[in-house]
C-alpha cells in the first residue's frame, strides 16, 4: 500500500473494492467538499463518474462527518474498505480531505495522471485505517520574491502539499529582489518593485550577473483564487511580508521609506544580488503607515489566522549611522538595535487588534527583548532550537524550521552533477531523521514544522520541484506520522512506490541514491 505519510494504524484485510462506472459516491452533511475533491482528483485518469447513490447502483463510497468521532480531532479520519463499501469518517470536513488523499494513494499510481488511462483495474485494497496527525502546522514555504513563479505553479504546489497531507503554504511574497503582491494603495510596489534589470548568475561569491530583466507580480485576484483553491484542499495560505529588513525592492519603489534620501551616487534599485542587504525600512511613522497600508490589503486577501511579518536579518548599520533614527530610539528609551523589536511589536499589536496571529522568524525574539510579542503570536525558528526554547518559555507556540534540517534549498548530495545551491547539503536521510520537537519541548508547544524553499538558486518551477522532492515526502512524514516506528529503510521502500505516483504527476524530483540498496516495497 505504501502510504506516505505513514498512517497511525493500518490493518490490511483480504480482498478489494473495485471502482467501476456504477460505483456511487455519497456525501453526508459537511462532506460535500471532500466528495467534490475526490471526484476532481480521480476523474482525469479514471473517467469514473462517481455519481451519488440512487443514480449509481453498484458498490458505494460514503463520506461522513461524525461529530462523535472527536478522538480524530480536526484533521484525523478513519477509512474502512470492504468489497461493498468504502467508508470515510472524520469529526470535521478537513479530516475527510486528508482521508481522500489516502484513498487516492490506495489506488494504482495510474490514477495520479491527468489523462485518461485504459485497462487499469481501479481497485482499493480492503483496509481499516485510523490516522491522526502528530503536528498541527505542516507547511511548505515558497519564496516567490527572488524569482517570480507562474500562478499555475503555485496551484500545482498546493496540490503537491495536499497530496502529502501538508496544510500550510507559506508564501514569501517580498524581498530585496522583488515585491510580488499587488497593493492598490501603493501601486509603485509592483510598478517598480516587482522588476529588476538583471540577476546573479552564479554563486554569491562569484559576483557574476546576467543582463536579463526579470519580474512579475500577483494581482489580488490571483492570490484570492489561490487562497480559495488551497482551502478546498485543506491548505491555508499564510502570506509573508518581510519587515523591516529584506525590503530593498519596496525602498526602490518608495525611496523615502529608506530614511535619509540616498545621494545621487547611491540609487536604490530592486536588488540583483543575493545575500543580506543593509538598506532597511526607516523605523519612523511613515514606514509604519506604509506597513499598515500593506497589511490592510494582505488581510483582505488572506483569511489565514496567521500573518507572517518576517523580521529576519535586520542589520542596523544604517540606523546607527542616522541621527534621526538615533533620536527616535532615545525618545522611545531604546537602543538603536532595540528599534527592531519595537517596530515588530507595533505591527504585531496591530495584527492582534484585528484578530490575527503574528508569525515572525526567531530573529524577532533576539530583537524583541524590549517588547514581548502579543498573546497568540508564533515564532518560526530557523536559527536552531534556542529561539524555539525562548519562544516557548515566553508562552508562544513555535514552528520548527531549522536551516540545517528543513531548508530544502540546500543541496541534496555532495559531489558533481547537482545543480548550484546554497552550498550546504541536507540529504533525504537527514530530513527523515529530523526531530521537530526539541527537548524539553512537547508536541503541544510545537505547532509544527515546514520545509523552506528559498529560491536564490531555484529560478524555475522545475528546479523548485527537484529541490522539494523527495525531501518534502520525508518531512511530511516527520510532521504527520507518530515518531515511534520511524524506520528509514521501510520509508525508502514506500517511497519507491510513492515516486511512481509523482511520476504520473510529472514531478521532476531527484531520484534518491540509496533506493537500490533499500528494502523492497511492502504491501
Ligand atoms: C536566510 S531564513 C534567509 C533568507 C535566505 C536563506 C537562504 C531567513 C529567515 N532568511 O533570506 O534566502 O537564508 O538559505
Amino acid at each position: 500500500m505504501d502510504l506516505i505519510p505513514r498512517p497511525t494504524s493500518v490493518l490490511r484485510r483480504t480482498g478489494g473494492f473495485r471502482l467501476t462506472p456504477t460505483t456511487s459516491l455519497t456525501a453526508g452533511p459537511g462532506a460535500e467538499g471532500a466528495a467534490a475533491l475526490l471526484r476532481d482528483l480521480l476523474r482525469p485518469a479514471t473517467g469514473l463518474p462517481l455519481a451519488p447513490a440512487g443514480v449509481a447502483r453498484g458498490n458505494a463510497i460514503a463520506l461522513r462527518v461524525d461529530e462523535r468521532a472527536a478522538d480524530l480531532g480536526a484533521e484525523g479520519y478513519r477509512l474502512d474498505v470492504s468489497p461493498e463499501r468504502a467508508l470515510l469518517t472524520a469529526a470535521a470536513p478537513t479530516g475527510l480531505l486528508r482521508g481522500v488523499q489516502t484513498l487516492r494513494q490506495l489506488l494504482p499510481p495510474e490514477a495520479w495522471g491527468d489523462r485518461p488511462v485504459r485497462g487499469v483495474r481501479w481497485e482499493l485494497p480492503c483496509v481499516s485505517v485510523r490516522d491522526v496527525p502528530r503536528l498541527r502546522w505542516r507547511g511548505g514555504h515558497l519564496d516567490v520574491a527572488r524569482w517570480w513563479m507562474p500562478p499555475s505553479f503555485l496551484f500545482r504546489y498546493v496540490d503537491l502539499l495536499a497530496a502529502h497531507k501538508m496544510n500550510v503554504l507559506h508564501l514569501h511574497l517580498t524581498d530585496d529582489q522583488g515585491w510580488r503582491m499587488e497593493i492598490e494603495r501603493r501601486p509603485r510596489l509592483t510598478e517598480v518593485g516587482a522588476w529588476r534589470s538583471h540577476s546573479m548568475a552564479g554563486a554569491l561569491a562569484e559576483e557574476r550577473y546576467d543582463d536579463v530583466p526579470h519580474g512579475g507580480f500577483y494581482t489580488r485576484r490571483e492570490l484570492g483564487d489561490l487562497v480559495a483553491y488551497a482551502a478546498r484542499r485543506g491548505v491555508t495560505v499564510v502570506p509573508e511580508i518581510d519587515l523591516p529588513g529584506h525590503t530593498q525592492a519596496a525602498i526602490a519603489a518608495y525611496p523615502e521609506l529608506g530614511g535619509e534620501l540616498p545621494g545621487p551616487d547611491e540609487p536604490v534599485e530592486v536588488s540583483p544580488r543575493w545575500g543580506v542587504h543593509d538598506r532597511i525600512l526607516d523605523p519612523g511613522e511613515a514606514s509604519l503607515d506604509f506597513c499598515r497600508d500593506v497589511l490592510e490589503e494582505v488581510l483582505d486577501v488572506f483569511p489565514s489566522p496567521f500573518v507572517h511579518i518576517g523580521g529576519d536579518e535586520v542589520p542596523t548599520t544604517r540606523w546607527r549611522a542616522s541621527p534621526s533614527v538615533r533620536r527616535r530610539a532615545r525618545e522611545l528609551g531604546l537602543s538603536v538595535d532595540g528599534l527592531h523589536g519595537w517596530f515588530t511589536g507595533e505591527l504585531d499589536a496591530w495584527l492582534h487588534a484585528r484578530g490575527r496571529r503574528t508569525v515572525g522568524w526567531d530573529d524577532v525574539l533576539v530583537a524583541g527583548r524590549a517588547r514581548p510579542l502579543s498573546e497568540g503570536a508564533a515564532v518560526m525558528s530557523w536559527l536552531g532550537a534556542e529561539g524555539a526554547l525562548a519562544a516557548a518559555a515566553a508562552g508562544h507556540e513555535v514552528i520548527m524550521t531549522p536551516y540545517d534540517w528543513t531548508y530544502l534549498d540546500y543541496g541534496q548530495a555532495e559531489g558533481p552533477g547537482e545543480p548550484l545551491s546554497m552550498g550546504h547539503v541536507t540529504t533525504l536521510e537527514k530530513v527523515y531523521a529530523f526531530d521537530p520537537v526539541p527537548a524539553p519541548l512537547t508536541d503541544a508547544q510545537v505547532l509544527g514544522t515546514q520545509g523552506q524553499l528559498w529560491t536564490e538558486y531555484l529560478p524555475t518551477p522545475e528546479r523548485v520541484e527537484y529541490a522539494a522532492f523527495p525531501r518534502l515526502c520525508a518531512l511530511a512524514e516527520v510532521a504527520w506520522s507518530p515518531p515511534a516506528g520511524r524506520d528509514l529503510g521501510e520509508f525508502l521502500g514506500r517511497l519507491r512506490t510513492h515516486l511512481t505516483r509523482l511520476d504520473r504527476m510529472g514531478v521532476r524530483y531527484r531520484p534518491p541514491d540509496p533506493l537500490s540498496s533499500s528494502a523492497p516495497p511492502t504491501d
